[in-house]
């Protein structure tokens, strides 16, 4: 930790990326969790994909309204306003997530990138119409349909086999390009392109601080790890 924290001082450009284990101890689960109850039996990386809608589009919008009501009751943690705080005291500090909840806005981040999309957002599977979400539909068995074509609507999030958002891809990497300190918190490192942004801050000549209760395909990579809950790590990380 006192390692980590010298190279924090040091740093002049910082950036960081997460995933689903920065939102752990806010009570949102993980995506490879071991799904619990009724979703137990259905396989997340299934759900999440153009086939897996297209199969059984009710399934996947009960999935997705089960969870974006997790995310709309949970608080951000530690590790949340630990970032926001960076984000005060480092001119410049990038936050790039993979979340599709938006905690680390809730904790006071502004301009997060957003990888992989936002659950709270929906928009039509076949002519891109934004949606607004009703009341009703939050109950409903299958998805709402849009008003200009009448294709099923669906969470703006990106699934397997989507290309991220353009915007957000060229932000993320011009941030780890540029960055002198990366921080990568909570995230598996399974999903690509996502997961190939820690050795690009690499070979640009950046550091990377993994934070993680546990060892990852990213970890090699890393010059310090700190294995612990994100929610206690970030905040000594920060001294505070
Ligand atoms: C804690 C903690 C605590 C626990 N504190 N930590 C190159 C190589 C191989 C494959 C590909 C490739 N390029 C593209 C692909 C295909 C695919 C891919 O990567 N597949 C892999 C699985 C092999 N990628 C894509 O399809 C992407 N699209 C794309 O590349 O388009 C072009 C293209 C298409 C097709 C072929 C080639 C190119 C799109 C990826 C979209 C990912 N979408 C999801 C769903 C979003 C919506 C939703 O939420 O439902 O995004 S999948 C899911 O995984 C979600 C997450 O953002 C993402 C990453 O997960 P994350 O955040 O790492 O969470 P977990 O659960 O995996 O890990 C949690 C971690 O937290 C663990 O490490 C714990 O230890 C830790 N933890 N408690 C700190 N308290
Ligand atoms: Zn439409």
């Amino acid at each position: 930790m006192d390692a980590a924290r010298e190279m924090l001082r040091e740093a002049a450009a910082v950036a960081c990326l997460t995933g689903a284990g920065v939102s752990a101890e806010s009570g949102v689960p993980t995506f490879r969790e071991a799904q619990t109850g009724l979703w137990a039996r259905f396989d997340p990386e299934r759900l999440a994909s153009p086939q897996g809608f297209a199969a059984d589009p009710g399934l996947v919008w009960r999935w997705y309204m089960e969870r974006l009501t997790g995310v709309e009751k949970a608080l951000p943690n530690r590790g949340h306003l630990a970032l926001a705080q960076m984000g005060q005291r480092w001119p410049g500090f990038r936050l790039i997530t993979q979340n599709v909840d938006d905690l680390h806005e809730r904790a006071g981040c502004a301009d997060v990138i957003h990888l992989h999309g936002r659950i709270a957002h929906f928009h039509c599977n076949r002519c891109g119409t934004v949606y607004r979400l009703q009341a009703e539909d939050r109950r409903a068995s299958q998805p709402p349909r849009c008003a200009a074509c009448g294709g099923a609507v669906r969470p703006s999030v990106v699934w397997f086999g989507e290309g991220l958002p353009t915007d957000a891809l060229a932000a993320a990497t011009d941030a780890v390009i540029h960055c002198d300190l990366l921080l990568v918190v909570g995230t598996s490192g399974l999903v690509y392109p996502a997961a190939g942004l820690p050795a690009t801050a690499k070979r640009a000549g950046s550091r990377v601080i993994e934070i993680n209760p546990e060892p990852g395909p990213l970890s090699p990579l890393a010059d310090i790890c700190l294995r612990g809950p994100s929610g206690e790590m970030l905040p000594q990380l920060l001294g505070t």
